[in-house]
C-alpha cells in the first residue's frame, strides 16, 4: 500500500510501492500447532497465503478508493479488518522461531512479516475494526472532499482538481488564490478527531509489536537502526539544504516582484503563492521564474493542450449531425480519455525502449486515467499490482500538463518493479526500501531532457547555449529541488505525534513550525487549532509514510548517474538521456527483480558501486544552477 495505498492497509511493504495486498484467514485455519512447523514451512505458508488472499483485498480497496460511498467503504474496511488479523495472527506465530538459528531468507522474511504494515494494528478486535474503519473514512474524505461557496449569488462547490488549477493559473488574482488555498484547507477540518484516535491506534499496535510507536515501526524498514535512519535523513538534509536554500531566495525575490508586500510572509514564501496547493512542486511559476525567456522552449503544458485540442477537433469534425449538450459533453470526456490513453503509451514507450516488457493489455481496460464524471474517486494518483500475476494498474486523473505527464512515468516505475518481481516470494515484491519503488519512474523522468522531448515533438527546436542549460535545469530544480524539505517535514509531523512530542492540541501549530523551518514558507492568514492542514495532504489521511520521497529524491540521482555510466555517456550529467539504451534497461531490471530480497545497500551497490545513500549526485547535477542561483541572489538577503 502505499503508494497507495490505501489507507487501508495492509501490506504496505508487501504491496510495495503502491498497491495493497492482503492476507486472509484461510491460513489461520491450516495453522499447525507450535512446534510442529519448521520456520522455512512457516514463511512459505504466510507467502501462500499472501498470494491466494491479497487480490480479494486489493479488489476492494481498488473499488473503495474508485467508486466512494458508504457501500464500498464498509467493504473496504471489513477486508482490510481481515487482513490485519491475519497479520497480527501470523506476527504472532513467527515469535516461535524467536532465537533460533534460521537461513538468512527465513530470517529477513520473518522480520519483513513483521513490518508488513504502515498501519499496525491492536490485538484487541474492535479496537482493529475501529482502526479499519477510520483509515477508510480518512482517506474516502480526503477523496470526496468538496469546498463549497456562495459565490457572484450562486453556491460554487469544487474539488480539488479544480482548486488547483487556480494556483497554476499564472493570471488568477491573489485573492482567488487564497480562496483556493483556503477552501480546499476546510475539508481537513473534521479530520482532526480520526486522525487523533487513529494515531492512538496505530501505535497501540506498533507497540504490541515491539516498537516504541508507530514512526519507530516505520523507521524500522531501511536494513538499519531506527535512529540511525533518522540521523541519516538529517545528513543528507545539511548536505542538500544550501541549494534549496538558494532556490527558496530567488522564488522570494520574484515572488516580490510580482505581489510586493504581499510576496513574502515574513522572508516566508506564502503557501497559496507557490503554484502548489503543499508548495512541494514550484513548476507552476515558470512563467515568473524562467532564467531566460525563449532560450530553449520548453512549454509541454502548452504542447499537450495543443493535442487535445487537436483532438476535440477531430471528434467534432467526425460527429455526424448536431451535437446536443450532452454529446458536446460526451466528445470532451473522448478528448480526455485519448490525451490520457496518449500520455499513458508515451511514458511506457520510454520503458519498452530500455527493452522492459509492453504493458498488458488488461492494463487499458482496467486503469483509471482519467476522472469519472458520476462518482467521487480518490485522485491522487497510485499504482497497484492487484494479483502478482499480471493485473497491473494505475489510478489517476489525468490532465493535458507537464505535471500529469511526469507523474505518469512516476506511477509506470511502480508498476515496472511489480512486473520485474512478482516472480518472487510475496514477502519479497517490494522494493529494496521504500524510497527505491518511488525513485524508478523519477530516474526515467530525468532523462527526458530537452533533446529527448524535442525528439517525440513535445518541445520545439532546442539551440544548445548556457541560458539554454539554465532553463533546463530550472525547470528540473522547480520540480526536484523544491520537493526536497516537503519530504522530510511531513514525516517530521508525524513521528512527532507518534512519539508524543506533538500533542494533539499543537497539531496545526507544530505543522507550520516545520513548514516554516525546513521549507521557509508560512500561510498568508493565521491557521489556528480550528484547523487540521495536515489533512489536506493525501498522505496523512491516507496514512502512507513520506519520508520514501525523500529518499527517493537523492536516490534518483544516483539511479541515474549509474545508468548514464551504463550507457556509456559522457557529457555533463544533467543532459544524458538513457533513452533506447539496452544496457542501462538491463541494469536497472536486474535492480527491480532484486525487490527486497536482500538489504537496500547491496542492491544499491550493484547498480551504482556503492552501498550509500549520497547527495552528490544531485549536487553533481545541478551544480550549473546552483553557481547561477547564487549570482543572481548577489546583494540580497537569503535564508530564513
Ligand atoms: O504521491 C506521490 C505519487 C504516488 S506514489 C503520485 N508522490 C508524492 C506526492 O504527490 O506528494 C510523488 C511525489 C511525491
Ligand atoms: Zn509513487
Amino acid at each position: 500500500m502505499n503508494v497507495k495505498l490505501l489507507a487501508a492497509a495492509l501490506l504496505a511493504a508487501l504491496a510495495g510501492a503502491c498497491a495493497a495486498t492482503a492476507p486472509r484467514d484461510k491460513t489461520t485455519q491450516a495453522a499447525p500447532g507450535a512446534g510442529s512447523e519448521s520456520a522455512d514451512a512457516f514463511v512459505g505458508r504466510v507467502n501462500d497465503a499472501f498470494r491466494a488472499t491479497s487480490p480479494e483485498m486489493n479488489a476492494a480497496q481498488w473499488l473503495a478508493v474508485t467508486y466512494i460511498n458508504e457501500d464500498s467503504q464498509l467493504l473496504a474496511a471489513k477486508s482490510n479488518e481481515r487482513s490485519l488479523t491475519q497479520l497480527n495472527a501470523f506476527v504472532e506465530e513467527a515469535r516461535r522461531y524467536d532465537g533460533q538459528a534460521l537461513s538468512a531468507d527465513t530470517a529477513r522474511s520473518i522480520a519483513l512479516l513483521k513490518l508488513a504494515t504502515a498501519m499496525p494494528a491492536p490485538k484487541d478486535p474492535a479496537k482493529l475494526a475501529e482502526l479499519a474503519r477510520i483509515a477508510s473514512k480518512l482517506e474516502g474524505a480526503y477523496g470526496a472532499g468538496t469546498y463549497c461557496r456562495d459565490h457572484d449569488g450562486k453556491r460554487q462547490c469544487r474539488q480539488l482538481g479544480e482548486l488547483e488549477d487556480v494556483l497554476r493559473d499564472p493570471k488568477a488574482s491573489y485573492e482567488d488564490q487564497l480562496d483556493a488555498w483556503t477552501g480546499w484547507h476546510t475539508i481537513a477540518q473534521p479530520m482532526r478527531a480520526d486522525y487523533r484516535r487513529f494515531a492512538e491506534l496505530v501505535n497501540e499496535g506498533a507497540r504490541e509489536m515491539g516498537f516504541a510507536d508507530a514512526g519507530a515501526m516505520w523507521r524500522s524498514g531501511y536494513d538499519m537502526d531506527p535512529d540511525a535512519f533518522r540521523a541519516e535523513t538529517d545528513r543528507l538534509w545539511e548536505q542538500v539544504k544550501p541549494l534549496y536554500s538558494d532556490l527558496q531566495c530567488y522564488v522570494r525575490g520574484k515572488l516580490e516582484k510580482k505581489y510586493g508586500a504581499r510576496g513574502h510572509v515574513d522572508g516566508l514564501l506564502p503557501a497559496h503563492l507557490t503554484g502548489n496547493m503543499w508548495q512541494q512542486d514550484w513548476g507552476n511559476l515558470w512563467p515568473i521564474l524562467e532564467p531566460y525567456k525563449g532560450a530553449g522552449s520548453l512549454d509541454i503544458t502548452g504542447a499537450l493542450e495543443k493535442q487535445r485540442a487537436a483532438e476535440l477537433r477531430r471528434l467534432r469534425a467526425g460527429f455526424k449531425g448536431r451535437a446536443s449538450a450532452e454529446d458536446s459533453v460526451r466528445l470532451e470526456r473522448e478528448a480526455d480519455l485519448a490525451i490520457a490513453r496518449s500520455m499513458t503509451e508515451r511514458a511506457e514507450d520510454f520503458y519498452t525502449s530500455l527493452g522492459m516488457p509492453k504493458l498488458p493489455e488488461s492494463f487499458w481496460t482496467k486503469a483509471q486515467l482519467v476522472k469519472p464524471r458520476d462518482r467521487d474517486v480518490v485522485c491522487h494518483a497510485s499504482a497497484w499490482d492487484m494479483n502478482m500475476t499480471g493485473d497491473v494498474r494505475i489510478k489517476m486523473c489525468i490532465k493535458p500538463n507537464e505535471e500529469d505527464l511526469t507523474t505518469i512515468y512516476h506511477e509506470l516505475g511502480h508498476v515496472y518493479y511489480y512486473l520485474a518481481y512478482n516472480d518472487l516470494p510475496p514477502l519479497f515484491q517490494s522494493g529494496a526500501n521504500d524510497g527505491f519503488h518511488e525513485a524508478i519512474g523519477d530516474t526515467v523522468v530525468l532523462a527526458l531532457t530537452p533533446d529527448y522531448l524535442q525528439s517525440v515533438g513535445l518541445v520545439g527546436k532546442q539551440r544548445q547555449s548556457e541560458q539554454a542549460v539554465i532553463n533546463a535545469q530550472m525547470r528540473m530544480a522547480l520540480a526536484k529541488v523544491a520537493f526536497l524539505p516537503f519530504g522530510l517535514m511531513i514525516d517530521r509531523w508525524r513521528w512527532g505525534v507518534f512519539d508524543g512530542s506533538i500533542a494533539p492540541d499543537q497539531y496545526n501549530s507544530a505543522w507550520w513550525d516545520l513548514k516554516a523551518r525546513y521549507q521557509g514558507v508560512a500561510p498568508a492568514t493565521a491557521r489556528d487549532e480550528a484547523f487540521f492542514d495536515p489533512g489536506a495532504k493525501y498522505h496523512v489521511p491516507g496514512n502512507t509514510p513520506y519520508t520514501r520521497y525523500f529518499l527517493a529524491h537523492i536516490l534518483q540521482f544516483q539511479f541515474y548517474r549509474a545508468l548514464c555510466d551504463a550507457a556509456g555517456y559522457e557529457g555533463p550529467l544533467h543532459a544524458c538521456s538513457f533513452y533506447g539504451n539496452k544496457e542501462a534497461g538491463q541494469k536497472f531490471w536486474s535492480m527491480l527483480k532484486k525487490g527486497q530480497s536482500q538489504p537496500w545497500p547491496e542492491t544499491l551497490k550493484e547498480l551504482t558501486g556503492s552501498g550509500e545513500l549520497d547527495a552528490t549526485a544531485i549536487l553533481d547535477y545541478f551544480a550549473p544552477l546552483q553557481a547561477w542561483l547564487k549570482q543572481q541572489n548577489q546583494g540580497r538577503q537569503c535564508g530564513w
